[in-house]
C-alpha cells in the first residue's frame, strides 16, 4: 500500500479550491445508508473491469449502459472503483456514472487521505469507503468525521474481530465485512456470520464479497445484514443491471 500511496501523490492534482467549486460538489448528496434501512433487498451493484484476485473481469462495457442498467434493476445503490491500477477504474468513470443515475453512488478507492474525500465529492460521489486494514483509528476518525461534515455517508470495511474494535465510532453510517481475505484472496460467507455479533445495532450492516447467489443473500439476512456489495457475478456478464434483477423482488 506504500507503493500505491507514492503513485497517488505523484499524480498531478487538482487544487483543493477548484474541487471546492465544481457544481457537484455543491450538490445535495444521496444517502445510501438510507436506501439499505429501507429496502427489502439491499442490492449495492459494482462497477469493476479488473481485480487482483480474477484479473479481467470485463472490459467491454461502458459506464454509462452498466449506471443505467442498475438503476433500472432497482438496487440501492452503486459502487463505483476509481482505482486504476489494481481495478482499472478511474474518476471519469465516477463523473460519468454520476451523470446516469440518482441513486447513492459509493466512490471505491484506497482512500489514505483527505484529499481523496474532497475529490469523491466534486466528482459525484454520495459515499465512501474506508478501509480498517489499511487505516490506524485515529486515520479512521479523520476520515469519516470530515466525510459526515462533506455530507458523505461513510461505509468501514473490516475483515476481522481485531479491525472491527479498532474502528467503531459514531462518525461510521454502515459496517462492512469484507467476506475476501485481501491477503489470500480466499473468500469465506462465514467471515460475515461470524463478526455479525460484534457489530453494535446502530450501523447498518453490510456483506461484502463473493456473493454470487439469492440464497447466500437469505442465508446472511439472519445475521442482521440489510446490504449486499456484488461486483464480480454482475460484471461478468455482457448484461450486468440485467443479472442484478434477479436479485431484486
Ligand atoms: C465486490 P465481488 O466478489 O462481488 O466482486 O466483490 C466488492 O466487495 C469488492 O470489489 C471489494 C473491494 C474492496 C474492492 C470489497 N472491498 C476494497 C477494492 C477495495
Amino acid at each position: 500500500f506504500d507503493k500505491h500511496k507514492e503513485v497517488a501523490l505523484k499524480k498531478a492534482l487538482i487544487p483543493v479550491s477548484q474541487l471546492e467549486q465544481s457544481v457537484l460538489f455543491e450538490k445535495p448528496t444521496f444517502s445510501l445508508a438510507t436506501k439499505l434501512k429501507e429496502s427489502d433487498s439491499g442490492i449495492i451493484a459494482e462497477h469493476k473491469r479488473r481485480s487482483p484476485s480474477k484479473s479481467v473481469i470485463n472490459y467491454n462495457l461502458n459506464v454509462q449502459d452498466v449506471t443505467k442498467g442498475y438503476t433500472n434493476a432497482g438496487v440501492c445503490g452503486m459502487s463505483v472503483l476509481t482505482d486504476g491500477k489494481y481495478f482499472g477504474g478511474s474518476l471519469d468513470d465516477l463523473v460519468l456514472a454520476r451523470a446516469s443515475t440518482n441513486i447513492p453512488l459509493l466512490r471505491k478507492e484506497f482512500i489514505i487521505d483527505e484529499y481523496q474525500l474532497l475529490e469523491a465529492k466534486a466528482y459525484g460521489a454520495d459515499a465512501i469507503l474506508l478501509i480498517a486494514a489499511i487505516l490506524g483509528r485515529a486515520e479512521i476518525k479523520t476520515l469519516s468525521e470530515l466525510a459526515k461534515s462533506l455530507d458523505l455517508d461513510v461505509l468501514l470495511e473490516v475483515h476481522n474481530q481485531e479491525e472491527l474494535e479498532k474502528s467503531v465510532m459514531p462518525s461510521l453510517d454502515m459496517l462492512g465485512v469484507n467476506n475476501r481475505n485481501l491477503k489470500t484472496f480466499e473468500v469465506s460467507l462465514d467471515t460475515s456470520k461470524s463478526l455479525s455479533p460484534l457489530i453494535p445495532d446502530d450501523f447498518i450492516k453490510v456483506s461484502e464479497s463473493g456473493i454470487s447467489t439469492v440464497s447466500a443473500i437469505k442465508e446472511l439476512q439472519p445475521y442482521g445484514y440489510k446490504g449486499f456489495l456484488i461486483g464480480e457475478n454482475f460484471m461478468k456478464t455482457d448484461n450486468p443491471g440485467k443479472s442484478a434483477t434477479e436479485f431484486i423482488k
